[in-house]
């Protein structure tokens, strides 16, 4: 996410930190700087304008030159500003007393809305709360049929009928509800090509009838300072109370991200970052900033694995690996367990991404999942006990294994060795010779 901002970034930022001191000339030659790469990730012009202003006023308010460290100071600054140009704080989704709560989803065709729905309804039910959606595009073939495909993937009812009046599925939906005790209601709308007087029309019916606790307005981040002023133009008719910024898996440039609050003056409340069901994410502005300042996003990292590990790890599965590693008996049994933990947590692309420094490190090429994908292939061709005690694994055990996987030979010989390797740091660990450990990595000893 955010990759070419972030390491232009970069580039611009080990300028200033290559000074001891600056004078005024030398932040005025930062700023432009990064104007220009803030213009490059096409952020709107006249947010740009007020950003670099509001850094230089703040900076200079910051007795800068006579500062100790001049560079931490004005980088400091630009995080900040850049939180407060995506809203400062999270703002929420909000529910009503009444049941249901309505959330609209609207947008332009092909947004992401009835994806966003979907998602929406599966990550509020994380959250204790009870969702329905209804299927209310009447108007693309197979697009009801799309929504109840998804509801099903997620387990998440979808209200439909055949009517063909949006508003009346909506209303029928909403008593679907209250005798079903489904406390909020997704309702997916119908996208148009451009903004046309007819769709903007049978929202605002939707709107003024329906009641919603909720509008939010679906965008595709790819598309920049369009995903802008459709923003501005839906907000002018519909005065949705939240964004969702979709697709910013792809390269997006982060213009759309940068620019959309400061110009709708409306808060990104989610982003969509895959195609998948569970790629949906919060929006914060600050772990947001940290991701284009290039620290990476550990909060969300963290956050994510906690969603995983109370169910995958408890209490007893904790204690008999610890009780495994002591006794050196970490097998591919467990072994497969802690690659099936990982896959969880989403590609190995995403969480890489929340890592602090690995967007540098992998300088834009894409993660290889295949070798991961092939290691887990070769294991499940093991048999239980082949797992449990690898030393029984003889020629022709192998070559079953590598017929079975799809893999060659040398495949399973590489993960056999591997596995044996990782045997030893384990040991090595236990050994007390944590440094030694570390060497292998040319991490530097603690
Ligand atoms: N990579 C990526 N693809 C997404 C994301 N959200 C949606 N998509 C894809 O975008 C395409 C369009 O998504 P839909 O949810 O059908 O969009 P829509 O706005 O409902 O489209 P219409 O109903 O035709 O207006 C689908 O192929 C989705 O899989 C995302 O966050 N990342
Ligand atoms: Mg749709």
């Amino acid at each position: 996410m955010f990759e070419e901002l972030s390491n232009k970034f970069d580039k611009v930022f080990s300028f200033i930190r290559g000074k001891g001191k600056v004078t005024e000339a030398n932040i005025d030659e930062f700023l432009r700087e990064v104007r220009r790469v803030l213009l490059d990730a096409d952020v709107n012009y006249k947010v740009v304008k007020d950003f670099i202003q509001d850094v230089k006023n703040n900076v200079l308010s910051q007795n800068v030159f006579t500062s100790i460290n001049p560079a931490q100071l004005i980088i400091n600054t630009i995080n900040s500003q850049l939180i407060k140009l995506m809203g400062e704080k999270r703002t929420d989704i909000h529910f009503s007393n009444n049941i249901p709560s309505v959330i609209m989803v609207v947008g332009l065709q092909g947004s992401g809305k009835t994806t966003f729905a979907a998602k929406l309804a599966n990550y509020l039910r994380s959250k204790g709360r009870s969702p329905a959606m209804a299927a209310c595009d009447v108007y693309r073939p197979a697009a009801i049929e799309q929504l109840i495909s998804l509801g099903k993937q997620v387990n998440i009812p979808v209200y439909s009928d055949d009517s063909k009046d949006p508003l009346k599925i909506a209303q029928n939906a909403s008593d679907y509800c209250r005798q079903n005790f489904k406390d909020t209601l997704i309702v997916d709308t119908a996208g148009r090509l451009a903004i046309d007087e007819e769709m903007m029309r049978e929202v605002e019916t939707l709107k003024a009838e329906l009641n919603p606790t909720e509008i939010l307005f679906v965008v595709d981040a790819m598309t920049g300072q369009d995903a802008v002023n459709t923003a501005k133009e839906f907000h002018n008719r519909l005065d949705y109370d939240g964004i969702i910024l979709t697709k910013l898996d792809g390269d997006t440039r982060g213009g759309a991200a940068l620019s959309i609050r400061a110009v709708v003056t409306k808060p990104i409340k989610f982003v969509g970052i895959g195609e998948k069901l569970d790629a949906i994410e919060p929006f914060y502005p600050d772990r947001m900033a940290g991701r284009i300042m290039g620290h990476g996003d550990l909060t969300s990292l963290v956050e994510k694995a906690a969603e995983i590990l109370p169910q995958e790890l408890d209490e007893k599965k904790l204690k008999k690996l610890e009780e495994k590693l002591n006794k050196n008996k970490f097998d591919f049994n467990d072994f497969l367990d802690q690659l099936q933990q990982i896959k969880k947590m989403g590609p190995l692309s995403q969480i890489l991404s929340m890592i602090p420094g690995a967007d540098k490190m992998l300088k834009g090429r894409e993660v290889d999942e295949k070798p991961m994908k092939k290691v887990e292939a070769v294991i499940t061709s093991m048999t239980f006990k082949e797992r449990e005690n690898p030393n029984i694994l003889n020629g022709s055990r192998r070559r079953r294994i590598a017929a079975g996987s799809g893999t060659t030979i040398q495949d399973v010989n590489r993960v056999i060795k591997q596995f044996h390797e990782m045997q030893r740091m384990i040991k090595q660990m236990k050994k007390g010779k944590m440094n030694n450990f570390l060497k292998n990595f040319n991490i530097p000893n603690i």
